[in-house]
């Protein structure tokens, strides 16, 4: 198991590398190229640079969160198979500077929905919360609270470009029902996992969040039938999954440690998102803080069922709270984040050590 923390290259990301690197025990970045739009090949010159970079703090680059699927490939339209090309090309380009792992996701138009970014838990600190008659509304007015609330970061997956075109790109996904979208995931899958075969790269598909269908939209990537589903229509160690254990609890129906311990054991979670959520009703919930106490889902069976099958992939704290006067992009800060991985390191080495 290797310890990462997200971060959104220096032009985007507040947080010094430096800082980032003296949480204890924090061995890697899950980088981005945060600037290229969906479809666009990723420049060797800039991966490079990149990695560089990250690479001078004395940190590793081998995952990448996210390479974006351009909307005409979920689609399905025609022009999906110019996308698909740029698409290896960059995972191509990825490989050759020491990328292991590619994070993205199949959903359509909003990558995750929150209903509060700045929910506010008894003693103080800030987090994102999700109530279902909060998004009891149109589309366009989520965007607009979302953008409003995001503290003047660009959140990824909500690219204002993108979705100031909100209604047409509604209008775009109006034939393509949860089928439609699995035979389109299929489709970009087996042209793209040869190529990842090739050159040694385990694309990792991140769950829906939440893992349900929201105004209307379909969804693919919600449940244990539905990891399934993606690892056998393309059977390949290179086609995996970036198991989020708070999108995929977002549905308390899922057992989130029954899904960790087959999929670790099968051999395709390259990645997890490693955070907890704490229920409020039904399925409505906020961020908590790592700590099994804090929140609904308890860190020592979820890492347990890791360790138990053989876990050697990456991980990272998800989101964490804005504590102690630190402002940011929501769920982004460093204090939280750098106490969740220490927790979740401490759970690492007891494992280790039974
Ligand atoms: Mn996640």
């Amino acid at each position: 198991m290797e310890m990462t923390f997200r971060w959104y290259g220096k032009e985007f990301d507040k947080i010094p590398l430096e800082h980032v690197r003296q949480i204890p025990g924090m061995k890697g970045i899950v980088g981005t190229l945060f600037d290229i739009p969906a479809g666009e090949v990723w420049p060797k010159a800039q991966i490079k640079a990149l990695k560089e970079e990250i690479e001078a703090a004395g940190l590793t680059l081998k995952v990448i969160e996210s390479v974006n699927i351009h909307d005409d490939i979920k689609i399905g339209l025609p022009s999906r198979d110019r996308y698909i090309e740029n698409y290896k090309e960059t995972i191509r380009n990825l490989a050759e500077y020491g990328i292991e792992v590619i994070c993205y996701n199949f959903m359509p138009i909003f990558d995750w929905i929150k209903t509060d970014l700045h929910y506010v838990l008894p003693d103080g600190s800030v987090t994102m919360s999700f109530e279902r008659a909060g998004i009891d509304k149109a589309p366009q007015e989520i965007v607009k609270e979302v953008e409003e609330s995001s503290s003047g970061y660009v959140l990824p997956g909500w690219e204002p470009e993108r979705l100031a075109q909100v209604k047409e790109l509604f209008e775009a996904y109006k034939d393509v029902d949860d089928e439609k979208l699995r035979e389109n995931l299929a489709y970009f899958l087996k042209a793209i996992i040869p190529v990842c075969e090739e050159v040694g790269i385990k694309m990792a598909i991140h769950p829906d969040d939440p893992p349900y269908s929201i105004f209307n939209l379909p969804r693919i990537v919600k449940n244990r039938d539905d990891l399934d589903w993606i690892c056998t229509v393309a059977d390949s160690p290179s086609n995996g999954i970036t198991l989020c254990t708070g999108s995929i609890a977002e549905d308390p129906e899922n057992n989130v440690y029954d899904i960790l311990a087959e999929f670790t054991k099968r051999g395709r979670i390259p990645f997890a998102h490693i955070r907890n959520i704490k229920y409020i009703k039904d399925k409505d919930f906020y961020e908590s803080p790592h700590l099994s106490s804090e929140g609904s889902l308890d860190m020592h069976k979820v890492l347990k069922a890791m360790h138990d099958n053989g876990f050697d992939g990456y991980i990272r704290p998800d989101h964490g709270r804005m504590i102690w006067g630190e402002t940011g992009r929501p769920g982004y800060g460093l204090y939280d984040r750098a106490i969740g991985a220490s927790y979740l390191l401490g759970l690492w080495e007891a494992l280790e050590k039974e």
